[in-house]
């Protein structure tokens, strides 16, 4: 976890001649996608509002589990990205609000399929597919092909070749699983996982972890979603990716205003602010994040996988979103994968 007093950064001291005297109160808040993007959204609308953030990085899974914990004394007004799923699971259990913005019609539908299926405490900021990271000169060294298809990684040449996260701590992690469930069937999903365990060296805590291990070449194969991997490419590691030829599933990236928050003007204000088209394009321009925006007149970043062109699976965000689903899958996960030897 990383908690940054965004007025500390050198860019924002710049603003504060400008911005201090009006000061606008404070927005706390959760980020859930890559420091270099959270940090770039707490600048920008700092500078734009005049209102003082302080954020807070974590995955979703953590972050989902820090509001859980904090439910009767909310320390976060807002929760910016990390996957759909957990976002669903705190609208049902009270842990976020309803709030109904004025930019939804600039939305792609599937961001307000999220909104649909929270009952309006969540909305879709970005989307991204699930697949296979690998490093392309590791997997050239050991002799071994490029994954295409789900059916490749669990062949023995791949063993203890693949790291994924783990499902507990991980909203990514999580979306795999759901992901196999929905293309496989539940039971032959899970006898598939157990046939995976041994190529897994490790399940990581976050659901970045497998990826940035991949392109430090400490693992040749992640399980990851793919715009993570362009960014290592583009950061200049040897990484690449594919999409599973049987099809995969993919994330809306959420955002969510926490129940009880003192500061719920900020909070909206924000809010209305990241669903617009120029803080949009910060994830690509200020994060190097490559996934797809929910705004419809923000532009693909380039290079970025393009979701349409996959075959993807028709992903019940209702259903993988609710809290009981997501506690059985876990606990069968933890029961049935989470226990074997290693
Ligand atoms: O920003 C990259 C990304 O992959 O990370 C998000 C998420 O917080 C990952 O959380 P976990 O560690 O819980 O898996 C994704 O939503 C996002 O695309």
């Amino acid at each position: 976890m990383k908690i940054f007093k965004t007025a500390l950064l050198a860019s924002v001291a710049a603003f504060a001649s400008v911005g201090a005297a009006q000061a606008q109160g404070q927005l706390n808040l959760l980020c859930s996608v890559q420091v270099e993007w959270c940090q770039a959204i707490a600048t920008n609308f700092q500078k734009d509002t005049g209102i003082t953030v302080n954020m807070t990085q974590k995955g979703s899974g953590e972050s989902f589990a820090q509001l859980r914990a904090e439910k009767d004394n909310p320390k976060a007004d807002v929760w910016f990205g990390g996957t759909g799923d957990p976002h669903l699971a705190a609208a049902e259990e009270g842990l976020s609000d309803t709030y109904k913005s004025a930019l939804n019609d600039q939305l792609q539908p599937w961001a307000l399929r999220q909104y649909d299926a929270s009952k309006g405490r969540s909305i879709g900021v970005y989307s991204g597919a699930v697949g296979f990271g690998f490093n392309t000169e590791l997997l050239k060294k050991k002799n071994l092909e490029a994954p295409k298809c789900w059916a490749d990684i669990i062949k023995p040449a791949y063993k203890g070749e693949i790291q994924v996260a783990n499902p507990n701590s991980s909203g990514t992690a999580y979306v795999i699983i759901a992901t196999l469930v929905q293309l496989m069937g539940e039971q032959q999903a899970f006898d598939y996982m157990k046939k995976l365990h041994p190529n897994i060296s490790a399940y990581a805590r976050s659901g970045t972890g497998p990826i940035k291990a991949v392109a430090r070449g400490e693992t040749a194969v992640s399980m990851s979603f793919v715009h993570d991997a362009v960014t290592e490419s583009n950061a200049g590691f040897p990484v690449s990716y594919s999409t599973p030829c049987e099809g995969t599933g993919f994330e809306i990236g959420s955002m969510s205003i926490i129940k009880g928050t003192r500061n719920v003007a900020n909070a909206r204000k924000f809010y209305d602010w990241a669903l617009g088209p120029e803080a949009q394009k910060l994830g690509y321009t200020r994060g190097g994040q490559l996934q797809m925006p929910s705004n419809k007149a923000t532009p693909l970043p380039p290079g970025a996988p393009d979701l349409t062109k996959m075959k993807l699976v028709e992903y019940d965000f209702v259903k993988y979103g609710q809290a009981a689903e997501r506690r059985r899958l876990l606990a069968k996960w933890d029961a049935e994968i989470g226990s074997l030897p290693r």
